[in-house]
């Protein structure tokens, strides 16, 4: 969601029905126009909203990030804002995360303790915080402007593994943000990952866009495994 103002409201809204009624005249008719439904009043009110100091960078996610029954809410503003608020919109924490990219955040136990993590891309670094907000650990990229990390746990190690695409390359990282592999591509890269298993035999592939019309499928490895010309 865009907003092209400087100062803009980001509106988290539940649709309230306080008064809707059907009125339907004929209760059993041949003839269906002859059907009168009356809709009386509809009532809108908005929960909350909160107000970004830009427009908003991405899609906002809405997780219960601390697992106590109520979700949060995890939003971005372009001008590099990373906010966390409550289910009240409640500022929880926020960060300042310098030439955001358009990326919302990917929430995953990325180490598998039984607490969520966020990773999040500002356009040279990809951030790994804890639900509480501390920053656990960060990783360089090549400039990113595109979407959220992928998660999968490609070799198959019982551990997750994070797929991030960025200029020219696609990243993979540790859980730990430590780097697994990565590969250079000639074009720029257009598309986000999409991880699959897509020849069954066991092991993920890779698959993503160039901007020099190339469909491009890696092994788990990192390794190109072919390329797709299309028109
Ligand atoms: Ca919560
Ligand atoms: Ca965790
Ligand atoms: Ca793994």
């Amino acid at each position: 969601m865009f907003f092209r103002k400087s100062n803009v409201i980001f509106f988290i809204f539940l649709i309230f029905i306080s008064s809707l009624t059907f009125t339907v005249d004929n209760t059993v008719e041949t003839n269906a126009q002859d059907s009168n439904l009356t809709i009386n009043s509809i009532a809108i009110d908005f929960l909350w909203n909160f107000t970004l100091t830009d427009f908003a960078g991405h899609f906002p996610v809405i997780v219960d990030l601390d697992l106590d029954g109520t979700s949060e809410v995890l939003v971005t503003s372009q001008n590099g804002l990373f906010y966390c608020l409550d289910n009240l919109g409640n500022t929880l924490w926020q960060h300042d995360l310098a030439l955001l990219g358009r990326c919302s955040p990917t929430v995953v136990d990325i180490n598998k303790d039984g607490k969520l993590e966020i990773l999040i891309t500002s356009f040279y670094t990809l951030h790994c915080f804890n639900y509480t907000g501390t920053e656990l650990w960060n990783a360089s990229i090549t400039y990113n402007m595109l979407d959220s990390p992928t998660i999968a746990d490609l070799d198959q190690d019982g551990q997750l593994d994070i797929i991030l695409q960025s200029t020219n390359k696609i990243h993979c990282f540790n859980w730990n943000g430590t780097v697994k592999w990565e590969h250079t591509t000639l074009g720029t890269i257009t598309t986000v990952t999409v991880v699959a298993d897509l020849d069954s035999d066991g092991s993920f592939e890779i698959l993503f866009g160039t901007y020099d019309n190339k469909t491009i499928c890696l092994n788990h490895l990192g390794v190109k495994e072919w390329q797709y010309m299309t028109d």
